[in-house]
């Protein structure tokens, strides 16, 4: 859409919202998948274009984020929670509804702002990836109660690792874009991982991985935390909650937080795993989770991480070779890096898989 048409709906969107024009009005954030803008007009909001190339029904994604909110919430008032900024809380239009579709077919919805809080890209003290392990931990098992029938797909096959592994190779065959010849190398790195992409699916074939009700996109900056005492305030963008693996979503925490590097940093020699991170988020994570994983979901924790790690590098380099439809982009070969960086995690993830998997062994003795 050109840049035109975009404020046009804005506009539109704000004025199904509020009466008057706010005071201010911001792009906000570091989201790689929907358009949010900070509102102003004495109190602050956040107002959010869905992505619709991602999110195809977001019907059905508004009435999930609608039910999981109202189950949260419910949760946090029979146990003294924070009712106010414990979970998001969706706003109505002026007319009442849940969304709003501007003339251009754009889906929006409006949050409450979640005030004094922040959110971090880097993990700055090892006890706040502890507590934001807990708080996803935490969340899996409320989400446990959650009845799964309630819940639609928003992403077709989003952590389907062998499926992503196929559309890769598609995605490199077809060349729809011209930049095929500049990935062989990560090709070949996907390929001679290729059973890897496997392990998940296969263990759970097997009967060794459970689906949950899990978040699936466990990124550190999905969860706020309280600007002054650092404590979590509220796990968001819960546009993907869906069944799932627990290993999965500790893997994506890992895959981001536990990093060294930035998720696109283009110096791969500061890209690897701390161990160290590794091993806090793994004891808050199960502790969250207050002891409902399972003998075989512990052992998969370290695989579940180098799965995650694998599966987002095809994600990006797919995108890449597809010309960057689905992940925002800040300069053209963003996606190629982001890959190359996950791929080098990976490769560090296996020369640690020994101390990865003895850090999760001493966990189970406790
Ligand atoms: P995306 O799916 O694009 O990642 P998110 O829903 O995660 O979008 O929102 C992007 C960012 O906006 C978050 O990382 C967070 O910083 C901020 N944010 C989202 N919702 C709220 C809220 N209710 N209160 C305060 N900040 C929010
Ligand atoms: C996207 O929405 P955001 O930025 O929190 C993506 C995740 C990826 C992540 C990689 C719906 O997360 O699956 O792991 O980027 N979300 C969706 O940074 O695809
Ligand atoms: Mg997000």
């Amino acid at each position: 859409m050109d840049s035109k048409k975009e404020i046009s709906s804005l506009k539109e969107a704000v004025g199904a919202y509020f009466q008057k024009e706010p005071h201010s009005l911001s792009p906000y954030g570091n989201g790689h998948i929907n358009d949010t803008f900070l509102v102003e007009n004495g109190k602050r909001y956040i107002l959010q274009r869905m992505n619709t190339y991602v999110f195809p029904k977001p019907e059905k994604l508004m009435e999930n984020i609608l039910g999981v909110t109202e189950h949260i919430r419910r949760g946090l008032s029979e146990n003294n929670g924070d009712v106010e900024r414990g979970t998001l809380t969706v706003l109505p239009t002026l007319k009442g509804n849940d969304y709003y579709v501007d003339s251009e077919g754009g889906y929006w919805r409006l949050y409450k702002f979640i005030e004094d809080s922040v959110t971090f890209e880097k993990v700055e003290k090892p006890q706040d990836f502890y507590l934001c392990a807990k708080a996803f931990g935490h969340f899996g098992k409320l989400l446990a109660e959650y009845p799964v029938e309630r819940l639609g797909c928003t992403v077709e096959n989003l952590h389907n690792t062998p499926w992503r592994y196929e559309k890769l190779m598609e995605a490199y065959e077809g060349d729809a874009v011209g930049r095929a010849s500049f990935v062989t190398k990560e090709i070949e790195f996907v390929k001679s991982h290729k059973e890897l992409a496997w392990a998940l699916e296969n263990a759970h074939r097997e009967g060794k991985l459970p689906l949950r009700v899990t978040h699936n996109d466990t990124k550190l900056n999905n969860i706020l935390f309280d600007k002054y005492t650092h404590e979590p305030v509220c796990v968001i963008d819960l546009d993907t909650v869906m069944p799932g693996y627990s290993v999965t979503d500790f893997g994506d925490s890992i895959r981001f937080g536990a990093n060294r590097s930035f998720e696109d940093e283009t110096n791969l020699d500061l890209v690897g795993l701390d161990l160290e991170l590794y091993k806090v988020y793994a004891r808050g994570y199960t502790e969250g989770f207050g002891g409902n994983l399972t003998a075989d979901e512990l052992s998969l924790l370290p695989v579940g991480a180098m799965v995650i790690t694998l599966e987002c590098g095809m994600r990006f380099l797919t995108d890449y070779l597809v010309g960057d439809l689905y992940f925002k982009i800040h300069r053209p070969m963003h996606n190629l890096e982001r890959a190359r960086c996950q791929f080098a995690l990976l490769a560090d993830m296996e020369k640690n898989k020994m101390s990865m998997t003895e850090i999760i062994n001493e966990l189970k003795k406790q």
